[in-house]
């Protein structure tokens, strides 16, 4: 029974995430770097939680996408299953948002591994929640092709990246990122996969998202209804 007991403390203590952005010290924005056409502010208004979040702004004149990238902080990332957090853009605005790790090799260039966040105008001004599991991140380019060829370090960068449609600069907010282990993630995927399907179930008129959506016909729609209804 002690065994067990050590197991049961184990899984307690791993609820904690591994690393969290909060976004809410006087220095956040410090060690962000951004493309030539983005710029960061942590003081938008209104974030998800606590004083701060990280907004970047991408003016699309010279390119039709922006980014934002930081090294990665001293820590064993080893058992971490996934990126959690939540993201933010204007009403109407619409593109795709991005979360990349780049991982560093001496001498040479940045390995790109990345995965979908979200589209943006499923948040209409709302917080949305997202995760991304490191398993989900596909290999770009770059001389390293596995993500857990070898541990994450800190001159790996983690990137949020958006494509911009139109000509018009837009802004995304981010914040409370965090890297989750196994026993956190399987219940987030759980709640934003949810709220993915309760986002589907909108009207058409309340619906900012120009991507295509599954074709909601009568039969799918009781489909995802039962699916939303049993927590699945
Ligand atoms: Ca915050």
């Amino acid at each position: 029974m002690r065994w067990v007991g050590l197991v049961l403390l184990s899984t307690v203590a791993a609820a904690d995430p591994v690393l969290t952005y909060t976004f809410d010290d006087e220095g956040a924005a410090e060690g962000w770097n951004r493309k030539s056409n983005t710029n960061v502010d942590i003081r938008p208004p209104d974030p998800h939680d606590g004083a701060g979040a990280l907004r970047f702004a991408i003016d699309p004149t010279e390119f039709a996408y922006g980014w934002v990238h930081r090294p990665l902080p001293e820590a064993d990332l080893s058992q971490a299953e996934g990126v959690h957090g939540f993201y933010r853009a204007a009403r109407g605005v619409q593109g795709r948002l991005r979360l990349y790790l780049c991982l560093a090799t001496p001498d040479e260039e940045l390995s790109y591994f990345g995965g979908d966040i979200g589209e943006r105008g499923d948040s209409a001004g709302e917080w949305i929640e997202f995760h991304v599991p490191l398993r989900a991140l596909a290999y770009e380019r770059g001389p390293i092709r596995a993500l857990r060829q070898r541990p994450l370090g800190s001159a790996d960068l983690l990137q949020f990246i958006s494509s911009v449609e139109g000509r018009q600069p837009i802004s995304i907010d981010v914040d409370t990122v965090s890297f989750v282990l196994a026993a956190d993630a399987a219940v987030i995927a759980k709640r934003v996969r949810q709220a993915e399907r309760e986002r589907m179930l909108l009207p058409e008129a309340e619906r900012q998202g120009a991507h295509p959506r599954l074709l909601l016909t009568e039969d799918r729609l009781a489909y995802y209804r039962a699916k939303a209804q049993a927590g699945d």
